[in-house]
Formats: C-alpha cells, sequence, structure tokens
C-alpha cells in the first residue's frame, strides 16, 4: 500500500522520533501534531544531551533551549533561550496558536510558557552538569564533528530537525535543540530561526538543518534548499547546493564544522547531504518503514 505519511529527521535517534509522530498521524493527528509529537521524544530523552532534558548547558551552567514549528500554510511559532521547560516545541507551537507573534526569547519565552502551564522543570541532569565541569577546566569552545551520533560523549549537540507530509499532502516542520554545548549565554543557533534551521513551503517541500548553527544562519539555509527545489532540483540535490555554497563562502574558515541538510519534496521523496562524513537522517513512513541512511557528503 503506499504511504499516506512519511516522516524524515535528522540523525539516528530520528526513526524513534519519527515513529511516534507517524503512531499520531495513524491516530489521525495532522502533520503539525505529527512533527510535534516527534520532536517531544529526544526532548524527553536525558541520553540526549542535545535536546531539552538533559541537554549540556552553556559555558555559564544554564540549559537554554531553541524550537521552531512551522506548516505550508505561513503559520510559525518560536522560542530562543527558554529554561526550566522540557518541551520547547510544544512551547513553540503555544507562540504559533495563542499569540499574535511568530518568535518569543528568553525571559519572555520562559514567563509565557510557565503562565501557559508548562511545568517549570530542572533542565539540568547530573552528567550534563559534570560535563560542563569538566569542560569548565579547559574551557575550549571547539565543536566536534558528527558528535550527534556518540552519545554520552563530552560535546555533543544532538539537535533534531523534522520534516513531515501527510496523505493529503500537506507539509509540516519542526526543529528542536539545546544548541551547541557550552555556548556564549544569550547565543542562538540556526535551528529556531525560520529559514535557516527550518523551512516549509507549500507546493515545493519542507527543508531542515543539523550542525554548527553560525554556518547555516550566515547563507539561510533552509529557505535556500527549498528555494532550489522550487526551481526544481531534487531534495538531495538542493542540500548538496546549499553544503556547497557554505564551503566555497567559508572555505578554510570551516576548519572541521560539520552542517548537514535533510529535505522533502511536495512528493514525500527525501534527501540529504553535509560538510563531512557521518551525518545521518531517519525516514518512516505509514507503511511501515523505518530507515536511517548515511547522507551524502562533500568530503
Ligand atoms: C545549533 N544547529 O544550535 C544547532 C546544533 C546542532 O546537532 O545541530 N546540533 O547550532
Amino acid at each position: 500500500a503506499p504511504a499516506i505519511g512519511v516522516i524524515a529527521s535528522t540523525w539516528d535517534f530520528g526513526a524513534a522520533a519519527n515513529a511516534a509522530g507517524i503512531a499520531r498521524l495513524t491516530a489521525g493527528g495532522t502533520i503539525v501534531d505529527a512533527v510535534e509529537a516527534a520532536a517531544r521524544v529526544p526532548e524527553a530523552d536525558p541520553e540526549n544531551h542535545s535536546v531539552g532534558y538533559g541537554g549540556y548547558p552553556d559555558r555559564d551552567g544554564r540549559v537554554t533551549l531553541d524550537a521552531v514549528i512551522m506548516d505550508d500554510a505561513g503559520h510559525v511559532g518560536a522560542v530562543a533561550a527558554l529554561e526550566h521547560v522540557i518541551h520547547a516545541i510544544s512551547v513553540a507551537r503555544a507562540v504559533m496558536e495563542k499569540t499574535p507573534h511568530t518568535f518569543l526569547v528568553g525571559d519572555g519565552a520562559t514567563q509565557f510558557a510557565l503562565a501557559n502551564g508548562f511545568p517549570r522543570q530542572n533542565l539540568l541532569t547530573p552528567p550534563a552538569e559534570k560535563a560542563w565541569r569538566d569542560w569548565l577546566k579547559t574551557a575550549q569552545y571547539k565543536p566536534i564533528a558528527n558528535i550527534e551520533n556518540q552519545r554520552g560523549s563530552a560535546l555533543d549537540h544532538d539537535t533534531i530537525g523534522i520534516v513531515g507530509r501527510d496523505a493529503s499532502g500537506r507539509l509540516a516542520g519542526a526543529c528542536t535543540t539545546s544548541g551547541m554545548a557550552f555556548k556564549m549565554h544569550g547565543r542562538v543557533g540556526d535551528s529556531p530561526q525560520v529559514g535557516s534551521g527550518l523551512f516549509v513551503e507549500a507546493g515545493v517541500g519542507g527543508a531542515t538543518a543539523t550542525g554548527v548553527g553560525e554556518e547555516v544562519t550566515r547563507i539561510a539555509g533552509s529557505a535556500r534548499v527549498v528555494a532550489s527545489m522550487r526551481g526544481g532540483m531534487s531534495p538531495q540535490a538542493a542540500c548538496r547546493e546549499a553544503v556547497m555554497h557554505i564551503a566555497r563562502l567559508r572555505g578554510d574558515a570551516l576548519k572541521d564544522a560539520q552542517v548537514g541538510f535533510l529535505a522533502m519534496n511536495e512528493a514525500g521523496e527525501v534527501g540529504a547531504f553535509a560538510l563531512l562524513p557521518g551525518f545521518t537522517y531517519a525516514v518512516n513512513d505509514t507503511t511501515g518503514r523505518a530507515v536511517v541512511l548515511k547522507a551524502a557528503n562533500l568530503a
């Protein structure tokens, strides 16, 4: 039977997230419900050190979360530097549905979440606090490529970016992260920024990004991938084009930074591309297909 829905997510752990999203679709949820449900899986996982609970803190020891959710009708909500609330993606959705705005940050985002009934919780787990205290000994800020797939290592950043399509062709996406481990307090990466960490457009498709957010932000990466698909490129070709643009623009300044893009077109076809080897993504659909694939790369 043909799939009535498909969800794709960044990294190996995307498979479990996708499964939650597919379950939501199968139960009659919308594609927005599905991508939100998917994003909530790593947010609640203490073993994932880059999303929600258990996320690594900034260099001041504070866990600060960034998230965005978007559909193909121009509805969008985002939060950045949210503290004390696990499900940043659901706060982003509340921004989308309950405010006249698209983006709340810092104390304003946290106050909005608490006022809307999100429980206040301590997000800094003992292992994350220990990693931070170890990091403070040298205090060297150096992101490590593909650390997302190496659970429990000192600098992981396991951002999840999700794009999905339902049976009727409606598209939506979500992206949620605690950002780069040991970032400066107040730093916001690509993930919650519409057009950088995520972009969705009716009749075209959706794209999301992972890796060193600064490199994605400077080219508005996900919007660029979607624009390339609008121009006729396949999802993988569009991701490759954005990666090549970053490589051209930044040259040696990239050092060993990783950036990966993941895209889905209007037909539900999925592609990805990364600067370096090691970027993986997961695709699940309503026929029961669940695969983890290695993205092609420039190296
Ligand atoms: C950021 N892009 O905050 C995120 C980090 C990430 O997997 O993708 N980690 O820059």
